[in-house]
């Protein structure tokens, strides 16, 4: 199975690839740094240009592959469509100036008909840095609700690869997956 993880430049999408590479090998009892356990620290990226791909396991014999595009990507997002069995769409919720893009690239999402039956999950990212808009203002701000109510397939969560808030509630995501029929 493959996921395809989009969305603007700078939501944090590589960030939350490590984040759960690390999250996985904790689950399976790889001891973390003491860096990480106490500062919360980010691990380094750089803008992605081209694909970074991990592979995570949901199940016995299961390993969903997740796919990270770069923003710069966006024209040639829509390649990867028909490859893909779920879409994890990443915002910077911290970042307002992103709400027009977010809104303009999850409409074409869900307005492309080979989409129409493909689970999406929205992440509202990086809720661990304080802001002027709280995330229910940026959810509306950018219809989420309205998208609900056009797609039945969309959910969304709110995430912190900094505090890891929200981090399990993906992996849940991702392994219910599997289980979702097309
Ligand atoms: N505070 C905070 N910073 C974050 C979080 N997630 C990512 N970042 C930071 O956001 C910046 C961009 O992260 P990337 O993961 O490279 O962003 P990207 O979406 O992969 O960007 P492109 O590949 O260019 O599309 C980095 O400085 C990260 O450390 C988060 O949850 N909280
Ligand atoms: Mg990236």
């Amino acid at each position: 199975m493959s996921v395809l993880m989009i969305g603007p430049s700078n939501s944090g999408k590589s960030t939350l690839l490590k984040v759960l590479s690390s999250h996985q090998d904790t689950n399976a009892s790889v001891k973390k740094t003491t860096a990480e356990k106490q500062f919360n620290e980010l691990p380094p990226t750089i803008p992605t240009v081209g694909t970074n791909i991990l592979g995570i396991n949901v199940g016995k014999k299961c390993v969903v592959e997740l796919r990270e595009l770069g923003g710069s990507m966006a024209p040639i997002w829509e390649s990867y469509y028909s490859q893909s069995d779920g879409f994890i769409f990443v915002v910077d919720a911290s970042n307002t100036q992103q709400i027009s893009s977010g809104y303009a690239f999850l409409k074409d999402i869900t307005s492309d008909t080979q989409n129409t039956n493909t689970p999406i999950l929205v992440l509202f990212n990086k809720i661990d840095i304080p802001t002027m808009t709280n995330v229910n203002e940026y959810r509306e701000l950018m219809q989420l609700e309205h998208f609900m109510k056009t797609v039945s397939s969309l959910s969304y969560l709110d995430t912190s690869c900094k505090d890891k808030s929200g981090i399990e509630d993906v992996c849940k995501w991702l392994r219910c997956l599997k289980d979702v029929k097309r």
